[in-house]
């Protein structure tokens, strides 16, 4: 078999917008892969369109591990957001032709099944804690046995997480200000929140939370140890990462289980935080982190080290990667989770997918390949939109971590 074509389509089904990838093959089999990277989407699809497509032409698309060196090793420029996540695109591509191909799922092709189904974690949030905590009871209502508790911290009107102040306004077009973030005042209220959550939602359920890279080391370090006596299931991105070494000093204070690595592109990102057991659990999705063969080299340095897989699964990570993280999650020991975000309607429909989710869990499905298909019809109803995270200040007018 040989690659005869590839081409990406854009597409923004509800204003998200996914990139994904088909490859097509002299065999009539074509593969699918998520290229989609939140605000320098373009950026990825240049490079796959100028850069890696044309070099795939001709190429054998069984030999996987071989392509994603020749992407990785061969380019002389490795890591970083936009080279990993094309690469994890043409992977997933590649997996998809190989079990279509073998007629056969993905997950039998990586060991078969280890576990009865992937357990996703949900989203319970809210203006004001009551509203996040009647979010999370509906939520497990809903089926979830593991969510992510978010609400608004009193005298901060937007932050990240929770619904924001002016339902219509939005990052379409220009990045905007979410002004006014202050620690003070979160590690003033958080505690409480989660405190209230465990009382109110009983033992059985697993409680998360999600600092998005707003506390310094020593911050985190506080909240981790105030949170002790609730038990998280993690911590998540407490602080940022780029200094591996800052988690030293959280786990110094700490038992509170952590997590970080949405942000991370490769082994190499969180190859200390790993092997020096400074965290529990590493957030990479096969989305961005160089697709099914670059999580699968992140949980083979993980697993003698007690670290397990926890992956990112926000809505603008396409059902794709949810189905690469069903595969990934079924079949390999050391994958505890996934963030289960209910993806719009219109994601579901554009790309259709044989994963489902009921009970909490993630089931990939027994259709050959991934299991995903891209109606292109569908798609093309959803043109490109400019769109942004937020950026975030301080009371002080001053720029921090988004
Ligand atoms: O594009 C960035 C989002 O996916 C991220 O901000 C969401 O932190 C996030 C999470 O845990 O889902
Ligand atoms: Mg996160």
């Amino acid at each position: 078999m040989r690659i005869t074509g590839a081409r990406v389509i854009v597409t923004a089904p509800g204003g998200l917008n996914f990139l994904t990838l088909r490859i097509d093959t002299d065999e009539g089999i074509y593969g699918l892969g998520d290229a989609s990277l939140f605000g320098r989407e373009m950026a990825v699809k240049a490079c796959l369109e100028d850069h890696i497509l044309p070099s795939l032409i001709g190429l054998d698309p069984a030999r996987i591990e071989d392509t994603w060196q020749m992407l990785y090793r061969g380019v002389y420029w490795r890591r970083g957001p936009i080279n990993m996540t094309c690469i994890a695109a043409v992977d997933m591509a590649l997996w998809d032709i190989k079990g279509k191909a073998l007629n056969t799922p993905v997950w039998n092709l990586l060991g078969g099944r280890c576990r009865e189904g992937v357990m996703g974690y949900g989203h319970a949030s809210g203006r004001s804690a009551a509203e996040t905590l009647e979010n999370a009871h509906a939520a497990i209502e809903s089926g979830y046995r593991a969510v992510r508790i978010q609400s608004r911290v009193p005298g901060i009107e937007d932050m990240y997480g929770v619904p924001r102040s002016a339902p219509g306004r939005d990052s379409i077009g220009s990045p905007w200000t979410e002004p006014g973030w202050s620690s003070a005042k979160y590690l003033a209220s958080t505690p409480g929140l989660l405190e209230e959550a465990r009382r109110q939602l009983g033992d059985d359920i697993h409680l998360l939370h999600d600092s998005h890279h707003r506390l310094t080391p020593i911050e985190a370090g506080w909240l981790g140890k105030a949170l002790e006596g609730v038990r998280m299931f993690w911590l998540e991105d407490a602080t940022p990462a780029e200094n591996q070494a800052s988690f030293r000093l959280i786990r110094q204070h700490t038992t509170t289980p952590l997590a970080v690595g949405e942000v991370f592109n490769t082994v190499y990102d969180a190859l200390a935080l790993i092997t020096e057991q400074l965290i529990d659990y590493i957030r990479t999705s096969a989305g961005h982190a160089g697709g099914i063969t670059g999580l699968r080299k992140i949980a083979a340095v993980a697993e003698p080290h007690n670290v397990r897989l926890g992956c990112h699964g926000a809505i603008d990570l396409s059902p794709i990667t949810v189905a690469a993280a069903a595969h990934v999650g079924i079949s390999t020991h050391n994958f505890a989770v996934v963030e289960a975000q209910q993806h719009f309607t219109e994601s579901h429909e554009v790309i259709p997918h044989a994963w489902t989710f009921a009970d909490g869990y993630l089931q990939p499905g027994d259709a050959p390949g991934l299991g995903v298909d891209i109606d292109e019809a569908e798609a093309a109803r959803y043109p490109y939109v400019h769109r942004y995270a937020p950026y975030a200040r301080l009371e002080d007018g001053t720029l921090w971590n988004y």
